[in-house]
């Protein structure tokens, strides 16, 4: 199955069956629910409200003239960045040329004139990947393969070497990172992140590549800590020619992501795409705020989020891996974005965090422009990371 195909097929009677389940569901949980705590009171009364109030949020129909204007627009300014026109590959090599001049150009240089491999050589290897932010764990088992093939006379120089380094990153990364099928419309996909992780422009870039897929995909305002995240979201959500509902600044953003969800279900969009504030993995309260997000997201839709995207940035190194464990732990996390591969020597960070947690990559940012992300393809990635030659302005 293709990385957008997140639709299962049904039919018209599944479809019948769904909704009675979902409304029966949802008198259930209700009902278990009320007996808990004052929260959840509090949380039904976010439902019920947001039922009544529905008119006061609104989702912006961005004109058609509009969105032609923009697009004129945004071409221009694409075709105003050269870079932007590349292939994707030399885009990607480009980006990740940071972290592959660290990684493998520090191999190569580590492996300049040895002919045999020797303690010395695989000290020295041990170091390049604990400083290029592979991490302890991870580094050890690369490590301990590398030594366990060597005793089994598998490696016998140098290029050798390389080759199976290269094949263990593939084999690390290489894991099932398809989106989420469901039978479920809209497609629910929240984003969690720390501040500045890249969050609402990543979400314009995905839309982008949603709405090129067919797909009629809409925006979720719920970063509604400063009306300026609400506005920056409007800007990319007018730019890429998607419609997004909206409260005010301060208003409840897990009733937000509800009244989303229901316009969305009402209109019968495919996809729906949630900003939130972004927020430190330690700030206990905050954390708190997003898990009920999620269990009022499903008090409408009761199998959404069918995604939770943690962006992470990867200039944030070994800290990402701590941020992945920690909103993994409490929300659940079913992929990751990871940002800003272009700006940094760290990316070598995915690694380490794909073979600790056990997360897939779904997306990579390896740029400001809004092509600048895509699904990840570990292939890619890898073949990307070991291209060393000197071309990659070109
Ligand atoms: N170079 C580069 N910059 C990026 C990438 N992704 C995001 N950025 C930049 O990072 C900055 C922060 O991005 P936002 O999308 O606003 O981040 P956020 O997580 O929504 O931030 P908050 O809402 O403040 O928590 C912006 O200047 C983006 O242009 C990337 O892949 N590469
Ligand atoms: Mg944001």
């Amino acid at each position: 199955m293709g990385f957008f195909s997140i639709f299962k097929k049904k039919n018209n009677d599944d479809e019948q069956n769904i909704e009675e389940q979902i409304e029966t569901t949802n008198e259930g949980e209700q009902s278990a629910e009320f007996e808990e705590t004052e929260e959840v009171v509090a949380e039904d009364t976010i439902v019920e409200e947001v039922a009544q109030e529905k008119e006061q949020s609104e989702i912006e129909a961005v004109q058609e003239e509009e969105i032609d204007e923009h697009a004129e627009a945004v071409n221009q300014d694409y075709a105003e960045k050269p870079a932007v026109r590349l292939g994707f590959f030399k885009r990607l090599r480009k980006g990740l040329s940071k972290t592959s001049g660290k990684l493998v150009g520090g191999m190569e240089s580590i492996f300049t004139g040895k002919k045999v491999i020797d303690e010395d050589l695989l000290e020295e290897l041990e170091e390049l990947f604990i400083t290029s932010d592979v991490g302890v764990n991870t580094t050890m088992k690369i490590i301990d393969q590398v030594r366990d093939e060597l005793s089994r006379k598998a490696l016998k120089n140098p290029d050798e070497l390389k080759a199976s380094l290269k094949k263990q990153i593939l084999d690390i990364l290489n894991t099932p990172n398809d989106l989420n099928a469901t039978e479920d419309k809209p497609y629910v996909i929240m984003v969690l992140g720390v501040n500045g992780a890249g969050k609402t422009t990543s979400i314009a870039k995905m839309a982008k590549m949603f709405k090129e897929q067919g797909l009629s995909t809409c925006l979720a305002a719920g970063d509604t800590f400063r009306a300026a995240a609400i506005d920056q979201l409007c800007v990319w959500a007018d730019r890429v020619g998607v419609p997004v509902v909206k409260q005010s600044e301060g208003s409840d953003s897990a009733a937000v992501i509800f009244d989303a969800i229901s316009s969305c279900k009402s209109k019968g969009m495919d996809v729906l795409i949630a900003d939130t504030a972004g927020r430190l993995q330690n700030k206990v309260n905050l954390m708190k705020e997003l898990e009920k997000i999620v269990r009022v997201a499903k008090k409408e839709l009761p199998d959404a989020p069918h995604e939770v995207l943690l962006v992470l940035d990867a200039t944030s190194g070994q800290n990402a891996l701590s941020q992945a464990q920690k909103f993994n732990e409490d929300i659940g996390i079913t992929g990751l974005v990871l940002t800003k591969l272009d700006g940094t020597a760290k990316g070598g960070a995915v690694i380490g965090i794909v073979d600790e947690l056990g997360i897939p990559v779904k997306f990579i940012g390896f740029g400001e422009g809004i092509d600048d992300l895509k699904p990840f393809n570990a292939n890619d990635f890898v073949d990307a990371l070991f291209d060393t030659t000197e071309d990659k302005d070109s």
